[in-house]
């Protein structure tokens, strides 16, 4: 491999920069035809045609558009609490974000996944991954709501993540940084690198039935970065793919000492394989320390439980279970053709997309026709695997997605256009400016075996100019094309949530009809569930203070505490009544060092608060759930520490009940 020297390295990456700044399509208002704004139009009343599910980035959450609209729907919190919703900030659900960390309340969600079977989406469930403190998330498309949560030891950032088999056997992350293994020491020099980093791939089983992940094993591979991944599917099913940069196993200025090598590498994984080591017992069994987060929909609750033991196979070891392909150069997106046949790598620093063969790669496994091995892994021959090269594309390819003609369509982000070519022939048909700096592109249905190939949306990492000003800080820009016809053409702006990276299309009617409506009150197993106002009651345990409340149009029950004392901790279990689809209740109270509570019909949510000072606090409903929805309120009287004041509750009446004294002494610590 030719190596490129230090200057030569930094000549390159300036003249990127410099093309950056000044590819900028010179008419950036370029024309829209007039049908464009019919293409895009969803009259008032009606639904769009498709969902997209669109990373947010460092918001740590993902969203929910309609399209061709691009009306925002939902944002899912996923890895970052959202006082929106009380995510993260009610008692049952800030066990999703603990972690062996503890508790973490962000992360960094890069990439989308919808679950498949038969390698089409499936509309179950749509995966995220944390890219951060890595983790995957796995989230319910029923709900829209994030229903589990895997934290991944043995990695440090997750990014290659959280792509999946054909029938969601498994959920992959590679991890983003190499890092010494948790069950070593791990306080060692940096610059050891080579000695002491590991980059390691977990592969999350998911069951068929209920979607529930385990950590089913992992591979320990050589130091580098893993940047993405796609699985094999059709023909290649069996095999996934992982493109790596920093091949170099540099540990500082990888700008400059990641860009040396001419090839970097996409790692191919025989997945089937690893099974069969398994089974034979040759992984190794390594202590860890991973949190898994579960919701459980009927106690209206998450837990997190501490893991600590995982398998681990090695790659050195173990024959024909990897094989690193060469990709020039420090190839990102690594993306599988409809059919299973074709692997694209997008080597940011490339002049050309290479598209791989699976069957060159069986062939040239099988003939050993190697160039060599990276510790203990073999290197096969390029040319050998090579089917061809996508020649003159364009500048900083990124990403591939694929229509249902045979045509790919790759971002590049230093050029900034997404530019359509055919898979069989490899000509480019076409290439269309956005606006700028293209990261990730999607296709309705790009990365399944039969793509829709309606729509096009690209993600663009740069808005310069295409919106109102905002201040330094300008929101990140999709843009909807229509490549139906020969030729893209872009019909439509809107701005996202966060930074978007990755994002997927379903067809709506692939979800919207299994979407809840409400909790039933009859199925809710919740601990301190009120189910009807006659069960509502306030409990004294020691310094704790169990309100178990409910809301309904247009009250709380009880709407009057007293007796609540300085130094106590106050648990607001508030049970929503309603039994109607789209009549949530709110609860907030003034001074509490949290976030409100958004409370689903049928649903019980807890709000902790510790008041700190003596007086008269409000309560009230945040959601405006009816015509008196602003009477949706009440009071909670504090007394000082060691006041006699009876604790008591009640609701439209001002006799309130007392909690009896006997009643609190059977309840026991209460010691005044
Ligand atoms: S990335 S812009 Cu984090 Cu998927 Cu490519
Ligand atoms: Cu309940 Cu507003």
């Amino acid at each position: 491999m030719k190596n490129l020297n230090f200057k030569q390295g930094l000549l390159f990456l300036v003249s990127l920069v410099f093309m950056t700044t000044s590819c900028k399509p010179k008419n950036a208002n370029n024309t829209i035809s007039a049908d464009a704004a019919a293409k895009v139009y969803v009259a008032p009343g009606k639904y769009d045609e498709f969902y997209n599910f669109v990373s947010g980035g460092f918001s740590g959450q993902m969203s929910a558009y309609g399209l061709p609209s691009g009306r925002l729907l939902r944002v899912i919190p996923v890895f970052s609490v959202d006082p929106e919703k009380g995510y993260g900030f009610s008692e049952e659900t800030k066990p999703m974000l603990n972690t062996s960390h503890g508790f973490v309340p962000w992360d960094d969600l890069h990439h989308v996944q919808l679950s498949k079977t038969n390698g089409d989406y499936d509309g179950k469930w749509v995966f995220g991954n944390a890219n951060n403190t890595p983790r995957v998330a796995r989230i319910d498309l029923k709900t829209f709501r994030t229903a589990e949560i895997i934290e991944l030891p043995n990695s440090a950032g997750n990014h290659s993540s959280p792509f999946l088999t054909e029938n969601t056997e498994y959920v992959v992350a590679g991890t983003r940084f190499s890092v010494p293994p948790d069950d070593v020491n791990g306080d060692v020099p940096i610059n050891t690198y080579k000695k002491n980093f590991k980059g390691t791939l977990s592969f999350i089983s998911v069951k068929k039935e209920d979607g529930k992940m385990e950590l089913a094993f992992q591979i320990e591979c050589p130091g580098f970065n893993f940047d993405l991944s796609r699985a094999g599917k059709g023909v290649s099913h069996g095999w996934f793919f992982f493109s790596c940069y920093n091949t170099e196993q540099a540990n500082t200025l990888l700008e400059v000492n990641a860009s040396q090598k001419d090839k970097d590498f996409i790692l191919a994984v025989n997945w089937k394989k690893a099974e069969e080591y398994l089974k034979a017992g040759k992984g190794k069994k390594k202590t860890v320390r991973y949190a898994h987060n579960t919701y459980n929909e009927k106690t209206h609750t998450a837990t997190s439980e501490i893991k600590t033991e995982v398998i681990v196979l090695d790659s050195k070891e173990l024959k024909d279970l990897c094989y690193f392909i060469p990709c020039p150069k420090s190839p990102h997106g690594c993306d599988v053709s409809p059919t299973g046949e074709y692997i694209v790598g997008s080597g940011k620093l490339a002049a050309v997309i290479p598209v791989f063969g699976f069957d060159k790669m069986l062939k040239t496994i099988q003939a050993k026709d190697f160039i060599g091995s990276f510790e203990g892994i073999p290197v096969l021959k390029y040319e050998s695997v090579l089917y061809g090269e996508v020649k003159k594309p364009g500048l900083g390819p990124l990403h591939t997605e694929f229509d249902n003609k045979g045509n790919a369509y790759t971002s590049f982000f230093v050029s900034s256009e997404v530019v359509k070519w055919n898979i069989k022939d490899l000509k480019v048909l076409d290439r269309a400016s956005t606006y700028y700096s293209v990261g990730h592109l999607t296709v309705a249905g790009g990365d399944t075996k039969n793509p829709n190939g309606k729509y096009l949306v690209a993600y663009n990492k740069i808005t310069k100019d295409r919106y109102l000003p905002t201040g330094p800080e300008l929101s990140q820009s999709a843009q909807l094309f229509d490549i139906s016809g020969d030729k893209m053409q872009l019909i439509l702006d809107f701005p996202t949530i966060g930074e978007p990276h990755y994002a997927q299309i379903a067809p709506a009617d692939l979800i919207k009809n299994n979407s809840t409506k409400f909790y039933k009150l009859d199925e809710n197993k919740h601990k301190y569930a009120s189910i009807g106002e006659g069960t509502t009651k306030v409990v004294r345990e020691g310094k704790t203070v169990h309100v178990y409340m409910t809301a309904i149009r247009s009250h709380f029950s009880p709407d009057n505490i007293e007796g609540i004392r300085l130094g106590d901790d106050v648990y607001f279990h508030v049970t929503n009544l309603e039994q109607d689809w789209d009549v949530p209740h709110g609860f907030g109270i003034k001074g509490a060092a949290n976030a409100e509570l958004l409370i689903m019909p049928g649903e019980t949510q807890t709000l902790k608060w510790t008041p700190d000072r003596v007086g008269m606090v409000p309560i009230y409903c945040t959601d405006f759930c009816s015509a008196l929805h602003q009477e949706m309120q009440g009071y909670v009287r504090v007394s000082p520490a060691g006041s006699k004041v009876p604790l008591s509750y009640s609701l439209g009446t001002n006799m309130p009940k007392e909690v009896g004294e006997e009643k609190q002494a059977l309840k026991g610590k209460d010691k005044k």
